[in-house]
């Protein structure tokens, strides 16, 4: 997909270090939103049972966020991704929790298509360490591909 960020004063942002949950089922681990494969063989999926399933990534060093797109696995299940708080805090969640003071980017309401790319983007851009995506509901939680867009660290010097 590309760096589909608003250049050249928003950048994405890989990482290359923290990306947890709570849990997953199977092979479709966290590390999967960030491989750059769309298939269905390459989404993260929450774990059955589990109470308001969420994501964490952890910047390398912190970044300001200011968007996020989202693609849904492209078979089944969009409600996979409805209802879906995005927080951004420089504090680690703690297990079924955003982290402590995390600030709302935006709150997803989801209804995006088979394989779709929702772009999301926060009410305000949002410094910290951590971005959480939280599901606001005990229901399953799936993600093929996350795209972050960080404010462009020192752009007017280049
Ligand atoms: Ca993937």
């Amino acid at each position: 997909m590309g760096d589909v960020c608003n250049a050249p004063t928003s950048t994405y942002v890989a990482t290359s270090s923290g990306i947890w949950s709570d849990d997953q089922t199977g092979t479709f681990i966290p590390p999967n939103i960030f491989d750059g494969n769309y298939e269905l063989s390459s989404m993260y999926h929450s774990a059955s049972g589990e109470v308001l399933p969420w994501l964490q990534v952890e910047f390398d060093e912190p970044e300001t966020v200011e968007a996020l797109f989202l693609t849904s696995r492209p078979d089944c299940c969009m409600e996979q991704v409805n209802n879906v708080k995005i927080t951004v805090g420089n504090m680690p969640a703690v297990v079924g929790q955003p982290s402590p003071n995390a600030h709302e980017c935006a709150h997803f309401e989801g209804g995006i298509g088979l394989g779709e790319t929702a772009e999301i983007t926060c009410d305000d851009p949002i410094p910290g360490k951590y971005l959480v995506l939280q599901k606001m509901e005990d229901t399953l939680f799936s993600i093929n591909e996350l795209q972050i867009c960080v404010a462009r660290k020192y752009f007017l010097d280049s």
